[in-house]
């Protein structure tokens, strides 16, 4: 089964974005059974759109699942919906910030994720770590990505499965949780052999 992961590098107040260094473990580590492509994404609205695309492209893949930080969350998030909106203050690392722009023109308002979000959350549960399913992804870069992804593989006709995961800040003083960097890796394993079990 080819899987592509991505993580995201530090933006705003970040020193370092816990996002990439699960895939960076994941990557050196690998995930048994999987053939596995890892990325880093520009924390950049149209970079890190057009590197989505161009990695759904490239690869094809069975899965994707993307990784970012919410830092104003304690527990970890699996994402349901994609929004058709770039609405931020904060301006991504290229200096660009929008209010109410669609990802989009014409396109749907929310696509679904279609990973399965709620057989992955039990999974991440079975470990023991605090997780929940969210229906709101932001609406700042991480949201771009999934909906972005989830467009292009539709317009496409690629059958890849495509979810989105958020996960605390665990590595600077901005930290809201006392999970560690393992705790995110096991998850995000878990999250991963879910979402192959549960379609393949
Ligand atoms: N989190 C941001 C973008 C990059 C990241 O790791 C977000 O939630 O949109």
């Amino acid at each position: 089964m080819k899987v592509v992961v991505t993580g995201f590098e530090p933006f705003g107040e970040h020193a370092e974005n816990p996002s990439r260094l699960i895939v960076r473990r994941l990557g050196a580590e690998g995930v048994a059974g999987f053939d596995l492509v890892t990325a880093e994404l520009p924390t950049v609205f149209a970079a890190a759109g057009a590197e989505i695309r161009r990695l759904l492209d490239a690869h094809r893949p069975d899965l994707l699942l993307s990784i970012g930080v919410a830092s104003n969350r304690s527990v970890i998030s699996v994402e349901r919906i994609g929004l058709n909106l770039d609405d931020t203050a904060l301006p991504d690392n290229a200096g660009f910030a929008t209010e109410a722009r669609p990802i989009v023109t014409s396109g749907p308002l929310a696509l679904a994720a279609t990973l399965p979000v709620l057989a992955m959350r039990a999974a991440i549960g079975r470990l023991g770590l605090p997780v929940e399913v969210s229906n709101h992804a932001g609406t700042y870069v991480c949201n771009h990505v999934l909906y972005a992804a989830l467009h292009h593989a539709a317009a496409k006709g690629h059958a890849t499965r495509i979810g989105f995961l958020h996960v605390p800040q665990v590595i600077d003083p901005t930290a809201k949780s006392n999970l560690g960097l393992d705790d995110l890796v096991a998850a995000a394993r878990a999250a991963l052999q879910a979402a192959a079990g549960a379609g393949a």
